[in-house]
């Protein structure tokens, strides 16, 4: 197991399923105090070490527990309440440095293709689903792309997907080449002047070298099809996953364009502290958050109401 600068286990398994964040306000809270009265190194260690075990990342850690640090010694931390406001604050304007733009791409000329992609179960199908069902809302025209050729029973429910949203839908054969479809899909949206094309792609683990492979030639013959396609490659996250996250995401933006983020499953207890991380890391924005297994549970990201939930 990987050890962290200050010696101690960084595997997902020293997490736990409780709330990482329950445990950074307990020990920053405590660590904080003792920082007011005077500077401890042991209590910045601790507050270092809750950081990092709530999947935060080394750099954002450290940039944040020096902060905390500067803080506390100038008396502008004295309180609770002023800790758990700095620290929102804080992670705020990590998610918010370079004003990132967090709207949907949109291609010079329709249609924008947009890919779904990430490990298995974290929420793409239900994400493209959910997706179209914004778009439509917003007066463009979606065409749903079944292109998880590889999960039996995954065409069947992004056609389900489609008859419940009444969106027009390309799918491919069990087995067949995604590549083959997601072309052929571009195709029919160009002819049918549809504005979106939204490809769910089967889930794969970023350590299957032929699978991911095969997810980056889907990019490319998007491209192929279309000059700048995918316009939007999104990567889709379990936030309950935790610290793994951050080596799926670097996986993926080897292979593919990745251009945001989706974090689902945040309606649960997981607070997607990682998401900071990976968002920093990759240099991309977190787009949307998934909160719910409905239609209409997909929301655009909002970084201080995500603050919130991370330091309630
Ligand atoms: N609570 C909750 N459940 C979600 C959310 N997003 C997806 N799910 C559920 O998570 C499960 C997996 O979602 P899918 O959309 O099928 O995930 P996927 O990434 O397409 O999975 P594979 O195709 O198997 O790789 C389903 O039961 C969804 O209803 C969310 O934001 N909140
Ligand atoms: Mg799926």
């Amino acid at each position: 197991m990987p050890l962290n600068r200050i010696g101690r286990k960084t595997g997902d398994e020293t997490f736990g399923r409780r709330s990482l964040w329950n445990r950074i306000k307990d020990v920053a809270l405590m660590d904080v105090a003792v920082l007011v009265k005077g500077i401890d190194e042991d209590a910045v260690e601790r507050l270092e070490e809750s950081l990092l075990e709530a999947d935060f990342g080394v750099p954002a850690t450290l940039h944040l527990v020096d902060e905390v640090e500067t803080a506390a010694k100038q008396g502008r931390i004295g309180t609770r309440q002023e800790f758990r406001d700095f620290v929102r604050a804080r992670i705020v304007e990590l998610l918010e440095e370079g004003d990132p733009d967090r709207s949907l791409a949109r291609a010079q000329e329709p249609p924008t293709v947009v890919l779904l992609v990430g490990v298995n179960g974290a929420g793409k199908t239900t994400t493209m689903a959910r997706l179209a069902r914004r778009l439509e809302r917003e007066g463009e025209s979606v065409l749903l792309v079944a292109a998880d050729t590889f999960r039996a029973g995954a065409i069947e429910q992004v056609e389900a997907w489609a008859e419940r949203l009444g969106v027009p839908v390309v799918a491919g054969q069990p087995k067949g080449d995604p590549a083959a479809v997601v072309y052929d899909a571009v195709d029919a949206a160009t002819r049918r002047g549809a504005s979106y094309v939204l490809a769910d792609t089967a889930g794969r683990l970023h350590t299957q070298k032929d699978l991911m492979e095969e997810l980056a030639k889907v990019a490319q013959v998007a491209g192929r099809r279309k000059e700048g396609a995918p316009h939007e490659t999104l990567l889709v996250l379990d936030a309950t996953t935790g610290h793994n996250a951050l080596a799926q995401a670097r996986t993926f933006a080897e292979r593919l364009p990745v251009s945001g983020l989706v974090l689902c499953k945040l309606d649960g207890t997981a607070r997607g502290g990682v998401v900071v991380a990976v968002s920093r890391e990759l240099g991309v924005p977190v787009k949307y958050v998934g909160l719910g297994e409905g239609a209409d549970d997909l929301a655009p990201f909002d970084s201080a109401a995500f603050a919130e939930g991370l330091v309630p």
